[in-house]
């Protein structure tokens, strides 16, 4: 029995007299709300923000206890999230303390719960503080860009800042309370094993039962299968475990999307005590085997995913917190941005270890979706005073949390930590003996040891970049994952990528402005120039501004105007990484998996994110959408003499068509064209054929004003086209597009047909005054008719598709870049 406590709370503390509010909930937030402070994202806000958690808060909460609960045998407190340092009471009685935001608390209330109202208080400490002690004592290192000894409390650490975020250590009680009733006995957990023999899956429920007074439970499961045939089982419990089992023939497999459907089973799991219900678990599972093949090869080792026996090209981005401030993350906002991944066409998606366990509704989405999940258990550049204490700590986090995630189909992978396996012996830091002791103690033993008692099945790997474990060449090429920062952080020239032959590059990236919606969240007319304290205060990366700057002027020319540096950042972003992204897809096999550097924003920020804090699409990531596309047609032009042209066919068939190629003059006259034929196998990267001066008609004089245009057709109809250069664009000779733009409906939809005059490069399509994600952007236009969707729901009813297409913004790279 479960009373859910979430409502009737009340903040006080420094600056905070008696501020009502609900869990979750936290200081900046109830400050914020209450008027006590301003938006801590705006201007130069954030800084005087973070001197907030130097001082102590309380939470009170008054309820009233349901009388079924109150007449059970044992009653508890139960928390899914105190952030972070907190004492408990009840009645003005301790019942406990907490020291970790990512585990869950219970405590046992069933002395202390009074009939009739209860004061529940939370007395919140300093994280600030807490860390500030501890440093003293036994000092860490952590990354820069955050509060010094960050690593000394388990606490996000992005929470103290990153090189995306602000210092905003704000404190709460960010997930449910519950009151809990236990009569008889409950179920501690339950865990699905799956095990597969020809045509069927046998499926193992190990349960644990706990808190039993009684001698007559019984476990009944219920799976209901997607098309709605159901299998039953029910086992008495005789001691505190019990492994029910049931067959499934012929079961629908679930896989990441792209290679098959994404079934899910639910199970409904509830305890009996005689005839009573006392306690039941409901969730979905999808049947699949996840592996990792890291098998020897030509190149080195193998870093592959394989589900279902199908090896796949892992596809995606790097998932931080949605929001520095915890009570503004909601369902919808997850399940939009993880809707945008399947939009762009997504296969994964990698769970950063600087942030938190994401909430389940984060899984279930995926699990959906058919994303694949890399998880980061939550630790990120840093050391740690691994002592028994912090061990303890940490052990019962990781129980909680695998016990939460390990059924979700999604889950591809553990990974002990981001970065720290290779920061230790090769960044220079400051670590002691007895802390780099501690570094395999935790996640080479500690991490193994509570995965093999809770999740034995999902593969565990120990670090991100890593070859395997034990310092043992972290940072490898050829085998194992890779982090790829060269360009950007190491200022090197783009297609220095093209020599790197990962076999998965699980970080690269580049840094672009938000959209100017988004801008215009947190500065004013007098802030928008790139050097500004303002601008500034949300470029987080050390020399960010300087770094955006130098690689501007390799790709495009100067951007006068605030608008114009905003697109071309936005650009140089997009096609650096597809660069990365092709090259990658186009070695598959040797190379398995990209995941640029990241997909989204905690704040309104500068950052390698392709979605912004508000959810607004940048340029990369309609590229992305492109470049991940299941077959894709790219073209290595290292050498401009002989372009190579592949396809990259994600799919589980052949892919039969051809490739249609052009090349046109600056003004879009084709002055050599050509079409081949071509079959790539399934789950296969092949290069179709190369095309030379003596086709093209090209002499390097002419690189200037001319460039390729190619399409891939199947069945008549393009499914994928692309453009190359030949020179950076900054040395095109761009002409006017003047582009124009006819609309009308098409059922739900209003279709834009564009037409420009000439080559328009980076098009780029924006309403002022709404919020919409096209169905395309940022694409080349190459003087014929080109149709690009958005829903109508972006817009008022009463508007007309010509009045909509007047409010349309579009711009290309001439608009911004050849004034
Ligand atoms: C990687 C990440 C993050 C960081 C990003 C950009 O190393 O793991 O720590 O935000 O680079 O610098």
């Amino acid at each position: 029995m479960i009373q859910e406590l979430n409502g009737n709370w009340t903040l006080r503390g420094d600056g905070a007299d008696g501020i009502r509010t609900s869990v979750p909930c936290s200081v900046y937030d109830c400050l914020y709300r209450a008027g006590k402070i301003p938006d801590p994202y705006a201007g130069l806000n954030g800084y005087a923000a973070g001197e907030l958690s130097k001082g102590n808060y309380v939470f009170d909460c008054t309820f009233i206890p349901d009388k079924e609960i109150f007449s059970c045998e044992k009653k508890l407190l139960r928390f899914y999230g105190i952030d972070t340092i907190a004492d408990v009471e009840l009645n003005g009685g301790l019942i406990g303390s907490t020291a970790n935001m990512h585990r869950t608390y219970e405590f046992d209330v069933t002395e202390a719960l009074q009939e009739g109202e209860n004061l529940l208080r939370v007395r919140l400490r300093s994280p600030l503080e807490y860390i500030k002690k501890a440093q003293e004592k036994n000092p860490v290192w952590g990354v820069q860009s955050t509060t010094p000894g960050f690593p000394q409390i388990r606490k996000a650490h992005y929470m103290f800042g990153w090189d995306w975020g602000p210092e905003l250590p704000d404190m709460g009680i960010w997930r449910d309370v519950e009151l809990v009733g236990i009569r008889g006995g409950r179920i501690d957990s339950l865990y699905v094993r799956q095990e597969f023999s020809s045509g069927s899956v046998r499926l193992v429920f190990d349960t644990r039962v706990t808190d039993r007074t009684s001698d007559d439970l019984k476990l009944q499961i219920t799976v209901t299968a997607p098309f709605g045939k159901e299998y039953a089982l029910e086992e008495k419990i005789s001691g505190d475990a019990a492994a029910p089992e049931l067959e499934i023939k012929a079961p629908q497999l679930w896989y990441p999307r792209g290679y098959g459907e994404q079934p899910l089973y639910s199970v409904k799991a509830v305890l009996k005590n005689g005839e009573a219900a006392v306690d039941e678990k409901d969730f979905s599972i999808g049947l699949r085997t996840v592996e990792i093949c890291r098998d020897k090869d030509e190149y080195g080792e193998n870093f592959c995913f394989k589900v279902n026996g199908l090896k796949i090209f892992a596809m995606g981005a790097n998932y931080v917190p949605e929001d520095n401030i915890l009570p503004r993350r909601s369902r919808e906002r997850t399940e939009k941005l993880l809707q945008s991944c399947a939009a762009a066409n997504f296969n994964m998606v990698r769970v950063w270890g600087g942030g938190f366990y994401p909430d389940d509704w984060f899984y279930d989405e995926c699990d959906r979706l058919g994303l694949l999940v890399w998880q980061d258990f939550s630790f990120a550049c840093a050391v740690y005073n691994a002592d028994g204490e912090f061990s303890a700590n940490v052990r019962q986090e990781l129980i909680d949390n695998v016990k939460r995630i390990r059924n979700h189909p999604s889950l591809g992978m553990w990974c002990g930590n981001n970065e720290i396996e290779s920061a230790i012996p090769g960044w220079g830091i400051p670590v002691t003996e007895e802390q780099k002791a501690g570094y395999p103690r935790l996640f080479e033993r500690l991490i193994p040891t509570v995965l093999r008692h809770y999740d034995p099945r999902t593969f565990y790997w120990p670090s991100s970049p890593s070859s395997g474990g034990n310092f043992q060449e972290p940072s490898a090429e050829n085998k194992g994952d890779s982090h790829y920062w060269a360009v950007w952080h190491g200022l090197r020239p783009f297609e220095d990528f093209r020599e790197k032959k990962f076999r998965f590059c699980s970080e690269y990236g580049f840094e672009s402005l938000p959209d100017m919606k988004t801008v215009r969240s947190f500065a004013e007319d007098k802030d928008l120039n790139l050097c500004s304290p303002v601008m500034e205060a949300h470029q987080y990366c050390e020399q960010g501004s300087e770094k955006l700057l130098y690689y501007m002027a390799q790709m495009v020319r100067y951007p006068y105007s605030f608008e114009g540096l905003q697109y071309a950042t936005q650009l140089v972003q997009a096609e650096y990484v597809r660069l990365a992204a092709e090259h990658m897809r186009r070695h598959r096999g040797q190379c398995m998996g990209s995941l640029y550097w990241q997909l989204n924003d905690s704040n309104p920020v500068i950052s390698w994110s392709s979605i912004d804090y508000f959810g607004r699409w940048k340029a990369l990531h309609y590229y992305a959408k492109r470049f991940y596309a299941p077959v894709l047609c790219s073209v290595d032009d290292s050498d401009k003499e002989n372009l190579i042209f592949n396809i990259s066919n994600e799919r589980n068939e052949v892919f039969s068509g051809s490739v249609r190629w052009r090349v046109r003059k600056n003004n879009t006259d084709i002055i050599s064209c050509g079409e081949a034929d071509v079959r790539v196998p399934p789950l296969t990267a092949r290069d179709v054929f190369s095309i030379t001066p003596k086709e093209t008609g090209l002499a390097p004089d002419m690189y200037r004003s001319h460039y390729l245009e190619y399409s891939l057709v199947r069945d008549g109809t393009i499914v994928y086209s692309g453009t190359v250069m030949l020179v950076p664009m900054k040395k095109f000779e761009f002409l006017d597009p003047a582009i124009t733009v006819k609309a009308d409906a098409l059922g739900d939809k209003i279709r834009f047909e564009l037409t420009s005059a000439a080559f328009a490069k980076g098009v780029c399509l924006d309403f002022p005054d709404c919020d919409c994600t096209f169905g395309d952007n940022w694409f080349d236009l190459h003087g014929k008719p080109y149709s690009v969707l958005v829903s109508r729901k972006f817009f008022p009813p009463a508007f007309t598709p010509p009045q909509i297409a007047g409010k349309l913004r579009v711009k290309s790279y001439y608009d911004y870049l050849m004034g």
